[in-house]
């Protein structure tokens, strides 16, 4: 494969280059994984920054609807629109991206759209990488918006939230006691609610579990990347395509803001420590399955249950002979 051509082809944003890019960021084979960083570090310097958003709600609650619908609001406007998912629960069928490629079937025909299918993994820490790189890649291919999608089970939200500068957290209208149904964490990461579905019959409890989430984001201690007003709850009918442009102004208005008081830069830095040291600790805890650690630490194992040694200066061992280089 030569990496200098997919290079060059990807900065023009030739798709049919993006998806191979893609697939080789996804392959686990090890010379794949080199060059496939050998492609990143030379794309890492077309300076191109895509908006980056993160999309989360539980299956049901109307994401594809959504994302068909405001991609196509974005699209309208010229911008280029990208759709990656982080999909951890490989048991997961039928709402799968992959099947909704031709559920969102006016986007996927769009020219300015590009639809990735989230990759067959069920370890979210790789899963998370290989999302991670392929937003770097459509962020080089030069799109405006990168949107990455999740199911929200378990700690998804927050490996997405950790690779956006933006947070959707996307609800559908409910009674009132339902409020509890939503996680604190995953309020606290939220910088916008959407309540979808506000059209018909659901209008009026649309707004109502609107204002419930307007008041319960009141509640949570203010963070310092917020401006007055965020984070916010608002409604929206993805299937009737209303209020589309008003939460598009909204993202909008946050990230301005974000950008001009230095909030965009500091949270893009911190998202690349948080993900240096995470891949630090990925790598090191896959070297205790690997030879020789794997057998060291069996035979330490078992000196440590028989008694022969203690936990402390078995792990010592381990960690000074078997770890450290
Ligand atoms: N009334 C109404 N129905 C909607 C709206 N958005 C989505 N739906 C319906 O809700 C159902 C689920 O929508 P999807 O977009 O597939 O939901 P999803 O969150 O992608 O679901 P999963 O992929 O299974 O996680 C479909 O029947 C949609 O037509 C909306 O704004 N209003
Ligand atoms: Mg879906």
């Amino acid at each position: 494969m030569d990496i200098a051509q997919l290079h060059d082809k990807v900065l023009k944003q030739d798709r049919r280059a993006l998806a191979r890019a893609i697939t080789l960021v996804e392959s686990g084979r090890a010379d794949h994984r080199a060059l496939a960083s050998e492609l990143l570090e030379r794309l890492r310097g077309s300076g191109r920054q895509a908006l980056r958003i993160g999309l989360s709600g539980t299956p049901g609650v109307g994401k594809s609807t959504f994302i068909e619908s405001f991609g196509m609001t974005l699209t309208a406007k010229g911008l280029k629109v990208a759709v990656l998912a982080v999909d951890p629960s490989s048991a997961r069928s039928g709402g799968s991206i992959l099947g909704d490629k031709t559920r969102m079937e006016r986007l996927s025909r769009d020219p300015n759209a590009f639809i990735r299918p989230s990759p067959s993994q069920t370890h979210l820490g790789g899963v998370a990488r290989r999302t991670r790189e392929a937003v770097a890649l459509c962020e080089a291919a030069g799109f405006d918006v990168v949107l990455i999608e999740t199911v929200g089970v378990g700690q998804s939200e927050t490996v997405v939230a950790e690779m956006s500068d933006l947070f959707l957290l996307l609800l559908a209208p409910a009674g009132g006691d339902e409020l509890q149904g939503v996680k604190r964490g995953i309020m606290e990461i939220a910088d916008i609610i959407l309540v979808n579905k506000a059209d018909g019959d659901l209008k009026t409890a649309a707004m109502r579990t609107c204002a419930d989430y307007s008041g319960a984001l009141r509640l949570l201690r203010k963070r310092p990347q917020d401006p007055q007003g965020f984070p916010k709850a608002m409604t929206v009918s993805a299937l009737q395509e209303d209020g589309l442009e008003t939460s598009w102004g909204e993202m909008q208005a946050l990230t301005d803001w974000r950008r001009e008081n230095g909030h965009w830069d500091m949270r893009r830095a911190g998202q690349a420590r948080f993900w240096f040291e995470e891949e630090v600790r990925q790598g090191l805890l896959a070297r205790l399955h690997q030879s020789p650690a794997r057998e060291a630490m069996e035979s330490l194992a078992r000196d440590v249950e028989n008694g022969s040694t203690t936990p402390g200066k078995a792990a010592q061992r381990m960690l000074e002979e078997y770890l450290s280089r």
